[in-house]
C-alpha cells in the first residue's frame, strides 16, 4: 500500500458528497470507497456526517488498514489543494465540540451553505436533528440494534460469496429495510422535513444524509438531495462543473480488480472486514 498510480481515469468533479462511511465499524464498506475516491477528485469535498463511527469506537474497537486508508485517501485530497468541509453527523457528535474550528486545512461547521456552479445555494446537513426515530429512539425499539447489526454480518458475508462468484455487490439490509412498509414512511417524512428545512434557509435545496438512502427528487416544493452511505448502498453525490449535480453508485462495480493496483484478492479483503 501506500504508493500512488494514476492507473486509473480520474474524473474531476466541481464537488464531492459524501456521508454515512462508518469507519470503525465492520459494516464500512471502507474497500469501496477508496476504489471510489482513486477515481473521483474535487475541487470541494464535503463530508456529511457519520464519517467516524464514535459510537462503535467506545464499545470495542475495530480499526484495520483499509479505515486507515480512507482516511490517509481524504488527507492526501487535501494536500493535494482540494477543500475539505467536514459536517459532523449523530455518530461522529465528538467532533461537534470543535465545530468552527479548522484542522490542518479540514474545516469542521454544523452546517454549511453550498453554492453551485450556476449560482444556487444549498444547506448542507448531517440530518439527524430531523429524525423523529432518533429524537425518540423509536428505531431501537421497532427494529433494534441487534437485529441491524445482524443483518450487516449477514451482508458482509452474503458479498463475499457474491464477489467470489465474480457478482457484484448486493445489499441486503438495503433492500430488507426498504421492503418493511414503515420505512416508506419514515424517508417519506425525513426528506419532508429536511425540504422544510431548506426553505426556512431560503435556499435552492439542501444536501443531506444520516438515513442510508440516497435520492434526487423536487417532491417538496425544493430540491432534496441525499448522499447515501458506505455501509449499505455505496453511494456519493458529486457535482458537476455545470452545476448538475448526479448520484454514483459504487456498489454495482467490482471492487479491487478492476483498478489492477492491488494484487490482493477480493475476498481476503472482504474476509477481513468481516472478521
Ligand atoms: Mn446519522
Amino acid at each position: 500500500m501506500g504508493t500512488v498510480r494514476q492507473d486509473v481515469d480520474v474524473t474531476r468533479v466541481r464537488t464531492l458528497f459524501i456521508s454515512d462511511v462508518h469507519l470503525g465499524t465492520k459494516g464500512c464498506q471502507a474497500d469501496l470507497l477508496i476504489d471510489f475516491l482513486r477515481h473521483y477528485d474535487a475541487d470541494t469535498l464535503y463530508l456529511v456526517g457519520d464519517i467516524i463511527d464514535g459510537w462503535r469506537l467506545k464499545s470495542g474497537w475495530y480499526w484495520p488498514q483499509a479505515h486507515n486508508d480512507v482516511v490517509q485517501k481524504l488527507l492526501r485530497k487535501v494536500r493535494k489543494g482540494s477543500r475539505l468541509v467536514y459536517i459532523p453527523g449523530n455518530h461522529d457528535e465528538f467532533l461537534r465540540d470543535y465545530v468552527g474550528s479548522t484542522f490542518g486545512g479540514i474545516e469542521l461547521v454544523d452546517h454549511a451553505i453550498h453554492e453551485s456552479a450556476d449560482g444556487a445555494r444549498y444547506l448542507v446537513i448531517h440530518g439527524d436533528h430531523f429524525d423523529l426515530v432518533v429524537r425518540h429512539a423509536r428505531w431501537l425499539a421497532l427494529l433494534g440494534d441487534w437485529a441491524y447489526g445482524a443483518a450487516l454480518y449477514l451482508n458482509t458475508h452474503l458479498n463475499i460469496v457474491r464477489r467470489r462468484l465474480g457478482l457484484t455487490y448486493w445489499s441486503l439490509s438495503a433492500w430488507a429495510k426498504l421492503r418493511v412498509k414503515n420505512a416508506v414512511n419514515y424517508i417519506g417524512r425525513f426528506e419532508e422535513l429536511l425540504s422544510a428545512e431548506a426553505k426556512r434557509h431560503e435556499v435552492k435545496g439542501v444536501i443531506c444524509g444520516h438515513i442510508h438512502h440516497a435520492a434526487m427528487h423536487d417532491g417538496f416544493g425544493v430540491r432534496y438531495i441525499n448522499t447515501g452511505d458506505w455501509v449499505e448502498s455505496c453511494t456519493a453525490v458529486v457535482e458537476h462543473y455545470d452545476g448538475r449535480f448526479e448520484i454514483v453508485r459504487w456498489a454495482g462495480r467490482q471492487a479491487a480488480p478492476a483498478t489492477g493496483e492491488e494484487p490482493m484478492p477480493a475476498p481476503a479483503a472482504a474476509a477481513r472486514a468481516a472478521a
